[in-house]
């Protein structure tokens, strides 16, 4: 394992590495800055004034919770998984310069001229290509690693490259089974003790979860990025770059679309706050949700076409089938999203549009908001036939708690 990098350090590197130093053309007036953002990696901005990039090495465990143990051969896995998405959403991926095995990090594209989505949508911006570029990202990179593109041999031999065991034993334990129990790792607002204690005591619910848990372990449909989230996205008003596939391993579809489409929910929980005046909230809250129509509606309409154009028509020749696959993702996805909004609003790992809401009233209706749409999302998706109807469960939803004002 090498040592964990410094500014100083980082920049040692770039000035003994052949890379670097082509890179950067003259390492003069070089210097870095740590990025703090995530949860798992470090990160180092470097930059001459004139040309830059990020440096991200993995440690053996995530930097902001040390005691989840992470593989450093994920930034291995990382590189691969971006060659991979990069072959089917160049416009949507990041560029990698190099990695370094030994070192165990990646040389990435600064994408300084962007924001974390989750900023953005914080600050209540509107992105007119989102939808239709995450939509988009999505189909293509889900459709071409699935059995409907792939022949089966060559797909099980993708499955094993990408099994990504010890990440996908942490998302498996902070998505589906500690939000689920009484965890240490939980921390939830006390004001919501009694929607958390009902939630715990609802055995439905509880098993509707066991059976999303089993779908993430046992069902190998695509290669998913398996961190979707606002915070994996990176934007401006023309271009959206996803980050950040260093969880990615095979598993069903409806995961990746469920965790994007949470992150929109806990944002549309968290404007009870970010919103100064009701008529903002109002209007940026009915933003959102067309983009969750809108995401799904690309998602589909992008998956069918190349499903139609370029899917495997001997080994898949009913056209009658594609709905069914589609309306079974739809439910998967309603499904994954509420384990997402659940984890995120007390597990462990929560998410800064509800977590900065500073006053404690405040945050717990947006909270409490955020849980029940999970509960309506996990109760409804079952008899789900289109993405309106979710649209209209997370638009129903209501909080137990009232905001301060
Ligand atoms: C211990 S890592 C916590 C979370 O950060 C990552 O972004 C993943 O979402 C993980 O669940
Ligand atoms: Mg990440």
């Amino acid at each position: 394992m090498s040592e964990p990098l410094t500014t100083q350090t980082v920049l040692d590197y770039i000035r003994g590495s052949a890379e670097g130093v082509a890179h950067f053309g003259s390492t003069e007036g070089l210097r870095a800055e740590a990025l703090t953002e995530g949860n798992v990696n470090l990160i180092f901005r470097v930059t001459n004034g004139h040309r830059s990039l990020l440096i991200k090495q993995a440690l053996p465990h995530s930097w902001r919770y040390p005691d989840f143990k992470m593989p450093v051969d994920r930034a291995g896995l990382e590189y691969d998984v971006l060659q991979l998405e990069t072959r089917w959403a160049p416009e949507h991926t990041v560029r990698v310069y190099w990695h370094d095995e030994a070192r165990h990090l990646n040389a990435i594209e600064d994408l300084d001229q962007h924001i974390v989505l989750r900023a953005g949508l914080i600050a209540g911006r509107e992105y007119p290509n989102l939808a239709r570029h995450i939509g988009r990202f999505m189909a293509q990179t889900l459709f071409h690693t699935s059995d409907l593109y792939l022949p089966s041999a060559e797909k099980k031999h993708l499955v094993q490259r990408f099994t990504n065991p010890v990440m996908c034993k942490v998302q498996e334990d902070l998505v589906f089974t500690q939000p689920f129990t009484r965890h240490p790792n939980n921390r939830w607002n006390p004001r919501l003790d009694q929607q958390v204690a009902a939630l715990h005591a609802n055995a439905a619910l509880i098993s509707e979860v066991h059976s999303l848990k089993q779908a993430y372990l046992a069902h190998a449909q695509a290669l998913l990025h398996n961190d979707l989230h606002s915070g994996s996205v990176l934007v401006n008003a023309v271009e959206t770059r996803v980050i950040d596939p260093e969880f990615a391993f095979f598993g069903p579809i409806g995961h990746d679309v469920g965790s994007y489409l949470a992150n929109l929910v806990l944002n549309y929980a968290g404007h009870e706050h970010h919103s100064a005046l009701g008529a903002t909230r109002a209007r940026y809250r009915s933003w959102l949700l067309e983009q969750i129509r809108e995401t799904w509606t690309t998602f589909e309409a992008e998956f069918l076409r190349l499903w139609e154009t370029e899917g495997n028509a001997i080994e898949w020749p009913e056209p009658t089938y594609r709905a069914r696959y589609l309306r079974d993702v739809l439910r998967d996805t309603a499904g994954f999203g509420a384990t997402e909004i659940v984890r995120r609003t007390i597990g462990l790992a929560h998410v800064a549009d509800l977590d900065e809401i500073p006053n404690d009233e405040d945050r717990a209706s947006a909270e409490s908001l955020a849980l029940n749409v999970a509960v309506a999302w996990l109760t409804m998706r079952p008899t789900l036939t289109d993405i309106h109807q979710l649209v209209s469960l997370t638009e129903t939803a209501r909080p137990d708690l009232a905001p301060s004002r």
